[in-house]
């Protein structure tokens, strides 16, 4: 099963904690693609710091519930550390943006990731990695999706692949 991965940090060594969590990830599954290393501000243009973000796909055989609870493990031996605030600063943040193609809406997970659509940061990613990404549930191309973006995040690219 083919897994997409949204990854990323603004607190300490982001470019670090990405390349650690690509790592540990790749231990345990088969990495299959990588985008470029990218740079925006935050979604809520508050005052935290800009993001480091990255997209992946991986060979997963693991269920989206069982994913999720390697990828929280994962998080915490990375160095993540709590913040009470959601959506608040952190070490890493790795997310499921899609699960081969399948379509969860529960408490605990909705996938593909509820807020993918907004996110130029997990769209434009995407694009390098897979540009005939379709959303499985709304049925639109992955370009469809990112000229409906209203913000761009001023995400540009920091390191290419
Ligand atoms: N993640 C968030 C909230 N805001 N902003 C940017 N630019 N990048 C993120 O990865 C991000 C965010 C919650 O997970
Ligand atoms: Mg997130
Ligand atoms: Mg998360």
């Amino acid at each position: 099963m083919s897994v997409i991965l949204g990854i990323g940090s603004n607190i300490g060594d982001s470019k670090t904690f990405i390349a650690k969590a690509i790592e540990l990830i790749n231990d345990k599954f088969v990495l299959l693609s990588e985008s470029s290393l990218y740079e925006t501000v935050s979604l809520l243009r508050d005052d935290q710091r800009n993001y480091y973000n990255k997209v992946i796909s991986i060979e997963c055989d693991l269920s989206p519930e069982k994913l999720l609870q390697f990828i929280k493990e994962l998080e915490v031996s990375i160095g993540r550390n709590k913040n009470p605030l959601y959506w608040g600063a952190r070490e890493i943040d790795i997310d499921i943006i899609d699960h081969n193609g399948i379509i969860i809406d529960c408490d605990i997970l909705t996938v593909p990731h509820k807020c993918m659509n907004e996110r130029s940061f997990v769209l434009i990613p995407l694009k390098e990695i897979d540009g005939d990404y379709i959303h499985p549930a709304t049925l639109e191309s992955i370009d469809s999706m990112i000229s409906q973006l209203k913000d761009d995040l001023n995400i540009k690219i920091i390191d290419s692949i």
